[in-house]
């Protein structure tokens, strides 16, 4: 999505965080969270669209789309400087700590004078929060763990912002007439769950224009940040994410790729595989010990060929097993986003997405997808009843058919899974889906035991057929549930049950190291965005991502069959 579209979401977000804070009108915050809940899924640059086009947005008034063009123009909204000079910043950013509502926040703000985090945490280790209502010591020890984790925690960055970040600045870069490659590397290319830094490389003979080019690029940058040099140079965005950019020659361009994907314990041992052969390895190149001879640098393939090795994805270089398998020539085929024939895991404003079944759909068809799935909440606190599934059918259907026959469109369920492992809909009702995601959205302190007798009652259930982010985290907000991996993971394989690999960004759930596991016992997975509006359903490619870190081949991925073979995969169970 483009950069100004997340910008201005995040303007009324935060909006709207701060008129919560003083209790300002329900419907106005109300209409601030639509907003920008519309403009995070808007796939195209909200700068370049009509007015028109702008309010016939769902959630986009007159008000809202005059301070979507104020923001536009100025690159802020008189409004929110406005409730941001009310409020000191840090109150609302204590409010993203666990337990610590909005009220709790203006309380310790207009009784104790704390105004940030760091306050907060002062005051905690000096034991004034008791005295306030409702903050007993308990209170105190989960916020001051909560403020542990957090200072560890936002030192990494999400996947998505770095790669929307690391896509427009290579858009920009590659069009420069002084570039002949651009890419991005790093952990970002090896597609880790949270990233550190950015890594982008840029071949060019000429540095000096790339350099000057990278320093005139607006992308959210914090003013002044920019550290230059020669051939790199550092810059920091608002949000506090480094971004390097290094300039290197056309014919050492394979070597800096090679040398700045990492990951370092890869490098190191392919290192070592080139001084066995009288061969030194560096960001310049491959060369003879003996003479200094070049014998490779301007692709990774020559480089890994000329060491007598394939060359691993960039998601398999971790040093997990695939250099003594590259030297044998016996790699293993892993997905590609191209094997990927649908999405199966999909929200409309039937429950808590932006998009209708049509905007959805469409969406879908123009990712290429032969099938895909509209899976709405059921059971928690949603209202599905029997006959908003059948109209939901009949929509689906009607859309299929002015689709005209390319995409087959499924009607699957999202379940919340009871406490109990139990469901609120009837066996029948299940059965009329094309197929059941279950997932657990609540009671997920439950102990490991019974968490785990939990989610075996459901892959036991004859409707169920895939478990949708199986571990519930939020990266860097919620601990995964705890339950007994392996046991679960066995049942899943037992009862044909696919396990999820969400490709939501603030998800990846399984992630790497579980999916691993999963693929020992004999699971099949299914990579899914969980999409909650239409400019969501390229996030796939972090879904297949986290797959290839776990070597997991097409054929383990259920989406990757022919639509056949998944609805036979689908009725197997009932
Ligand atoms: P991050 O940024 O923490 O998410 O992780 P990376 O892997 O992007 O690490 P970063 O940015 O420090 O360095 C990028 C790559 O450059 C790293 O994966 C391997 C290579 N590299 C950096 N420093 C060293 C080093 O001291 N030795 C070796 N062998 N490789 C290095
Ligand atoms: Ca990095
Ligand atoms: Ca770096
Ligand atoms: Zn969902």
């Amino acid at each position: 999505m483009p950069i100004i579209n997340e910008e201005i979401a995040s303007a009324f977000g935060e909006l709207a965080d701060l008129l919560e804070l003083t209790g300002a009108d329900r419907y106005r915050i109300l209409a601030y969270r639509r907003a920008a809940a519309t403009l995070a899924g808007f796939a195209r640059d909200v700068g370049k669209i009509s007015e028109k086009e702008l309010t016939g947005l769902s959630g986009i008034g007159r008000a809202t789309a005059s301070k979507v063009r104020e923001f536009i123009e100025t690159g802020t909204m008189r409004a929110l400087e406005d409730a941001r000079a009310e409020l000191p910043p840090g109150v609302l950013e204590m409010t993203t700590l666990p337990g610590m509502g909005p009220k709790k926040a203006m309380l310790l703000h207009s009784e104790l004078g704390i105004n940030t985090i760091d306050e907060l945490q002062t005051a905690i280790e000096g034991q004034r929060l008791r005295e306030l209502k409702g903050f007993g010591s308990k209170t105190e020890e989960k916020l001051l763990g909560a403020i542990g984790r957090r200072a560890h925690a936002s030192k990494r960055f999400l996947l998505e912002g770095a790669f929307e970040l690391a896509d427009e600045i290579l858009r920009e870069l590659r069009a420069l007439p002084q570039v002949s490659r651009a890419e991005y590397a790093g952990s970002l290319r090896r597609m880790k769950e949270t990233i550190g830094d950015l890594d982008i490389l840029a071949a060019a003979d000429d540095p000096a224009p790339v350099m000057e080019h990278f320093a005139s690029m607006r992308f959210g940058r914090k003013r002044g940040s920019i550290a230059r040099g020669p051939t790199k140079s550092s810059i920091v965005t608002k949000a506090g994410l480094q971004v390097d950019l290094r300039v290197v020659a056309p014919d050492e361009f394979g070597a800096a790729l090679q040398y700045f994907t990492g990951s370092q314990a890869h490098n190191v041992a392919v290192r070592e595989i080139a001084v066995k052969k009288g061969m030194k390895l560096s960001e310049y190149g491959l060369f003879t010990v003996e003479d200094g001879k070049r014998i490779a640098g301007a692709t990774e393939e020559e480089i890994y060929q000329a060491l007598g090795m394939q060359t691993p994805l960039p998601t398999m270089r971790e040093n997990r097993g695939e250099i003594p398998l590259a030297l044998d020539e016996r790699l293993p085929s892993v997905i590609r986003r191209e094997d990927i024939k649908g999405d199966l895991h999909a929200h409309t404003v039937y429950s808590d997405g932006t998009g209708s079944v049509a905007e959805m759909v469409q969406a879908g068809a123009e990712m290429g997808y032969s099938y895909f799935a509209i899976t709405d909440h059921g059971g928690g606190r949603w209202r599905f009843t029997e006959k908003i599934i059948r109209k939901q059918r009949q929509e689906i259907e009607r859309v299929s058919r002015e689709l005209g026959g390319g995409m087959t469109v499924l009607q699957g369920v999202e379940m919340s899974i009871r406490p109990d492992g139990s469901f609120a809909f009837s066996d029948e009702v299940l059965a009329s889906f094309d197929f059941v995601i279950a997932s657990v959205h609540d009671a997920l302190g439950m102990d490991p035991d019974a968490m785990t007798r939990r989610l075996i009652r459901v892959m036991e259930h004859p409707e169920v057929n895939i478990i949708g982010h199986p571990t519930s985290r939020r990266l860097q907000k919620r601990p995964p549930i705890s339950f007994d991996l392996e046991a679960v993971f066995r049942a899943a394989a037992a009862n044909d049950v696919a396990l999820e690999i969400s490709a939501h960004p603030e998800r990846i759930d399984l992630k790497d190291d579980h999916v691993r596991l999963a693929r020992e016992l004999g699971c099949l997975f299914s990579i899914d965005t969980d999409s909650h509006g239409p400019g969501r359903l390229h996030r796939m490619r972090y879904g297949v991502g986290t797959a290839q870190r776990a070597w997991v081949p097409a054929e383990e991925v259920i989406n990757t069959w022919p639509l056949q073979r998944l609805k036979k995969f689908f009725a197997k169970k009932a």
